[in-house]
């Protein structure tokens, strides 16, 4: 039953709008100032009045879908109502970036002569400004984040003094939320900036954010698991071979799927749990760190990011309990039925909008034909993709029955000798930032307004069927802004 149609007038110009610009920079010699620029010519371009298209989607009624009474029980799945310029996801092909697809990154993004992946400043590049970025402009993004990532003492500090057991994820968001003292979002807030500048210093402290993120991260796994002996940043290296040397991991073959690894998680449309989560706390101009740490806490739920070390904890229990042989995949089915009948999910597999393999499970697999073919673990990941889809199918409910992202990264991690399974979604959290913070920064360079969707009670629910049974569309309360 449709329950109310909604219109999304200022969404859909801010995405006509967004689509339509074609943002080229006058110059490249100053990164920060290029970037600035660029991010400047939207609010510009959104109020000017000879834009009579523009003008007219932004006080518009357009519809742009309706909605029925079991999305708004059950997470409102397909509902489009959020607005996010850097990703698009089609359930079948799977994402672009900007309009790419994850081959065509791998294909044109910048990359070391030393490794053929990307490099993840590149597509923070390409997130942020809509262009394929050359090396020069990756450099640039690069030198800002080395110039910026030096932590302040006291978020160590305020880690130190959690339990040393405290899950990763929960290290990870207090030590984001502790780097929020250094908001410039916040100072200029308090010191009564224009609305219309407000993505400036949302920009500042993006950059100062992601800079700073590997450092905390890699600060988290050694206190962890590593007697807290930190290994000093190498300024030299490249923001992800820095992460995987403060990690304790300097092999290049590390370092090249570490770059994989953060390009790939780095961004999946608005609405999954921890992009939602950042836009939705940001709309209220809480400030990066505050909006950032809200989708870490998102990631960290087993249905989204915490997924990925639950698959790699899920197959050493298969192996703990059916020998450590190599397991033949009959016993795989036998282990994946047993999962279902105990009412648990089989972690790695599902998604709430893909409806095919995930491309950054393929791009993952293709890495490790490469890499490490003969691998026990990659093995048994690839066994479980031969046989889980058609029994997942079987079941009839499950929408989809493909791999996701988070069936192939752990196997490649620990195959690299980085076994602390705990840790893996903070790695997911790292590169997520990528995507969020831009979509952030562009939040707030098109004035998106506060987030405050209309919610109902279940009695509301019955009375409105009652009275609308014949009826399939019913504008019953208003959904017009307050
Ligand atoms: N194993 C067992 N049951 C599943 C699975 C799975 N992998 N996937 C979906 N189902 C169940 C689901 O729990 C639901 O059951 P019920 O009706 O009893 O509540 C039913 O199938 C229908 O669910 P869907 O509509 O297919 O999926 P939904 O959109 O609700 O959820 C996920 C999507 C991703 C949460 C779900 O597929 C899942 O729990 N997968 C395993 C966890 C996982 O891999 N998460 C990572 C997702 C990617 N990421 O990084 O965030
Ligand atoms: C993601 O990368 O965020 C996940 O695949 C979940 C999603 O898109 O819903």
């Amino acid at each position: 039953m449709q329950l109310i149609g909604y219109t999304q007038g200022r969404a859909i110009g801010i995405a006509i709008d967004v689509m339509q610009k074609n943002y080229k920079h006058a110059t490249k010699k100053e990164a920060l100032q290029t970037l600035k620029s660029v991010l400047e010519n939207p609010q510009s371009y959104l109020q000017d009045p000879s834009l009579s298209k523009v003008a007219e989607v932004l006080t518009g009624d357009t519809q742009l879908g309706s909605y029925n009474i079991s999305q708004a029980y059950g997470g409102m799945k397909s509902m489009m109502a959020l607005v996010t310029e850097t990703s698009l996801l089609d359930p079948n092909e799977g994402i672009r970036f900007r309009g790419y697809t994850i081959p065509e990154l791998r294909e044109k993004l910048p990359n070391l002569e030393s490794c053929n992946e990307p490099l993840p400043e590149g597509l923070f590049y390409l997130l942020l400004l809509d262009e394929i970025p050359t090396f020069k402009d990756v450099q640039h993004v690069a030198n800002v984040w080395a110039r910026r990532a030096i932590v302040p003492l006291h978020v160590f500090k305020a880690i130190d003094r959690l339990p040393r057991d405290t899950h990763p994820m929960t290290q990870f968001s207090i030590g984001i939320m502790a780097m929020q003292t250094e908001s410039h979002f916040v100072k200029a807030y308090r010191e009564g900036i224009n609305k219309k500048e407000y993505w400036d210093p949302m920009y500042e402290d993006v950059m100062t954010l992601i800079a700073r993120l590997p450092r905390v991260a890699a600060y988290i796994y050694r206190r962890s698991y590593k007697k807290g002996k930190h290994i000093e940043p190498n300024p030299d290296l490249d923001w992800s071979a820095n992460f995987a040397h403060m990690l304790g991991y300097d092999q290049p073959d590390f370092y090249s799927y570490l770059r994989l690894f953060l390009t790939i998680h780095a961004d999946h449309e608005g609405g999954n749990v921890s992009a939602h989560a950042t836009h939705l706390v940001g709309s209220a101009l809480s400030d990066a760190y505050l909006s950032f740490a809200s989708g870490m806490n998102g990631l960290a739920g087993p249905l989204h990011g915490l997924a990925n070390q639950e698959v790699i904890r899920w197959i050493l229990e298969m192996k703990k309990k059916l020998g450590n042989g190599g397991l033949s995949k009959e016993e795989i089915e036998g282990y994946i039925r047993q999962t279902l009948s105990e009412g648990k999910v089989v972690p790695g597999y599902g998604h709430a909008v893909l409806r095919k393999t995930d491309p950054r499970f393929i791009a993952q697999m293709e890495f490790a034909k490469k890499h490490c073919p003969d691998d026990e673990l990659v093995n048994i990941v690839w066994n479980v993709y031969e046989v889980a889809p058609t029994i997942l199918g079987e079941t009839g409910k499950i929408k989809n029955p493909w791999p996701n992202v988070d069936a192939h990264s752990g196997s490649l991690l620990v195959h690299y000798g980085l076994v602390e399974y705990d840790f893996y979604t903070v790695l997911f959290g790292v590169s997520r930032a990528l995507g969020v913070l831009a979509s952030l920064v562009w939040d707030r360079a098109l004035g998106q307004g506060i987030e405050r969707p209309k919610s109902v009670t279940t009695g509301w629910i019955k009375e409105f069927i009652a009275k609308n049974t014949a009826k399939t569309e019913a504008p019953a309360i208003s959904t017009t802004a307050e």
